[in-house]
């Protein structure tokens, strides 16, 4: 079945998927269905062998303004725990290969955290995020303590959090939030161009380096060393590793195959 509240466009540049989050009217909002839809989608380009790295975009006013207030707004706390909307937030976690967030203006709320749970963050000078659910009466549910705060520090992340304050892309961008900034025209196409760049590395290098990356973040560094180191060992047992030092030694570049 088509999905309704996303667009996946295949191929928009070598081995790069760019899937759009579409409900421009409700700025974007995350209704359980948009989640679910992405959440496929994202499964489906993880095990398609001509997809390497994945740009993830709203459109130029929003990239998403947070969970579908609308849909939540008169549940119970035991409604939310019978839906377990996060469920599908673990899954979409596990995708091994990279995420690109391309960012034009409201990344709020779920927004927010819908981004930062991408490898990397391009935005657009027009650029907005915010963590706004106090506002609402609750809280960040969707890893806005968690990963806000390891990305800028507890000063600036207990503001947001505390206050709703939405930040600019440069403020972002000087708290270490998004990769880099470019104007409104360009966001998407810089998101692209980067998402290309990664997909012409080995592709299983860049997806235990994602893993490895990511383990530093919920384990020790003794920990996170060894991980790391097991991955590079591993990678000795590719194809694409002879390939790669073989085409260094040679001066030509490399033909990678994901083996
Ligand atoms: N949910 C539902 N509808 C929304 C949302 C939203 N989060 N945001 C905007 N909309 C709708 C508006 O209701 C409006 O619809 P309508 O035309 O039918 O009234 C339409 O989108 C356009 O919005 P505005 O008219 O408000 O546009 P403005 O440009 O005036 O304002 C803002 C833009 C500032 C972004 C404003 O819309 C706003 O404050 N939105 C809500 C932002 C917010 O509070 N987000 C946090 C939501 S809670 C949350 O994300 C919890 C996450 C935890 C788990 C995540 C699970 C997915």
């Amino acid at each position: 079945m088509q999905p309704e509240f996303i667009i996946i466009h295949q191929q928009v540049a070598p081995y790069v998927a760019h899937i759009q989050l579409n409900r421009p009217k409700e700025l974007n909002a995350l209704n359980l269905q948009l989640m679910g839809e992405l959440r496929d989608a994202l499964k489906l380009l993880d095990a398609d062998e001509q997809v390497r790295a994945i740009v993830l975009s709203g459109n130029e006013k929003a990239f998403a303004a947070g969970a579908d207030i609308k849909q939540m707004a008169e549940k119970s706390a035991i409604d939310m725990f019978n839906t377990d909307q996060f469920s599908t937030w673990d899954t979409i976690k596990r995708t091994k290969k990279p995420i690109i967030a391309a960012v034009s203006g409201f990344a709020l709320g779920g927004g927010c955290e819908l981004m930062m749970l991408c490898d990397m963050i391009v935005a657009s000078e027009t650029a907005r995020f915010g963590q706004p659910e106090i506002k609402l009466g609750v809280m960040p549910g969707a890893g806005g303590t968690q990963r806000l705060t390891r990305a800028v520090g507890k000063a600036l992340a207990m503001e947001m959090v505390l206050t709703g304050r939405f930040i600019t892309a440069q403020e972002a961008q000087q708290a270490g939030l998004i990769n880099r900034v470019v104007p409104v025209e360009l966001f998407l196409q810089e998101a692209i161009k980067l998402a290309g760049e990664v997909a012409s590395m080995a592709p299983l290098a860049v997806k235990m380096a994602k893993e490895a990356v990511l383990k530093a973040f919920d384990t020790t560094l003794d920990e996170g060393l060894h991980f790391e180191r097991k991955n590079f060992y591993l990678l000795f047992a590719s194809a694409d590793q002879k390939e790669g030092m073989q085409a260094f030694m040679e001066k030509r570049a490399p033909d990678f195959k994901g083996q």
